[in-house]
C-alpha cells in the first residue's frame, strides 16, 4: 500500500464533504482522486504504482480555493506512507494560502467563496450567492458556503470577507 494521509481542517460538519485531491510533480499533474473528508478531517489516498520522489498534493472542493501543500512538495517513498497535516501550521501551503479558523487548537483551513471555480474569490462569486440568496435556492449548491445546505447572507459574508483579502490560488 502507498499512499499519502492528508490532514485538512474544515468547518462543515452538516452536509458530506466531497474533496478533489490531485498529485503533482513540479506542475506535472499525476493523479486526481475524488474522496469524501470524513470528520476526522483525515482523507487518505492510495496510490499503485506511484514511484519514489517528492509531490505535490493538491487539495480542492466545488467552492474553496485550490490549494497546494508547501514549497519543494512532500517526500514520498514507494511502498511507504506519508503523513501530511495541512491545519496545524500556516506554512504547510504553498505560499502560506491558508486561513486561520481556530485558535484553541491552532488551525488552518482553505479559503472559502470561490463558487465559479476560476481560482478567486470576487465580486462574480459573491453575486452568484446573492442571485441564490435572494431565490431562497436550498440544497447541494456551490453557492452555499458554510455547508449548511442553504444558501443565504452567511455565505455571502464568508465570501466577501475572503473577497477583500483578495483570496486566491497559489501555485509553483
Ligand atoms: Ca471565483
Ligand atoms: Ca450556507
Amino acid at each position: 500500500m502507498k499512499v499519502f494521509i492528508i490532514q485538512i481542517h474544515t468547518a462543515w460538519s452538516v452536509i458530506l464533504l466531497w474533496l478533489i485531491l490531485e498529485i503533482h510533480q513540479h506542475r506535472i499533474h499525476l493523479q486526481i482522486l475524488q474522496k469524501v473528508l470524513a470528520t476526522s478531517g483525515n482523507v487518505t489516498l492510495a496510490f499503485s504504482n506511484l514511484p519514489t520522489g517528492n509531490y505535490y498534493i493538491v487539495v480542492n472542493h466545488r467552492n474553496s480555493i485550490e490549494t497546494w501543500s508547501r514549497q519543494g512538495g512532500e517526500a514520498f517513498t514507494s511502498g511507504g506512507n506519508t503523513n501530511y497535516n495541512m491545519s496545524d501550521q500556516i506554512t504547510k501551503a504553498y505560499g502560506n494560502n491558508l486561513k486561520q479558523v481556530d485558535t484553541s487548537p491552532v488551525r488552518f483551513a482553505d479559503f472559502s467563496g470561490d463558487v465559479n471555480q476560476d481560482g478567486s474569490v470576487d465580486l462574480t462569486d459573491i453575486i452568484n450567492i446573492y442571485n441564490n440568496a435572494v431565490n431562497f435556492i436550498t440544497g447541494y449548491n456551490a453557492t452555499d458556503v458554510n455547508g449548511d445546505n442553504i444558501t443565504d447572507l452567511t455565505d455571502l459574508v464568508i465570501t466577501n470577507n475572503n473577497s477583500v483579502i483578495y483570496a486566491g490560488k497559489v501555485t509553483p
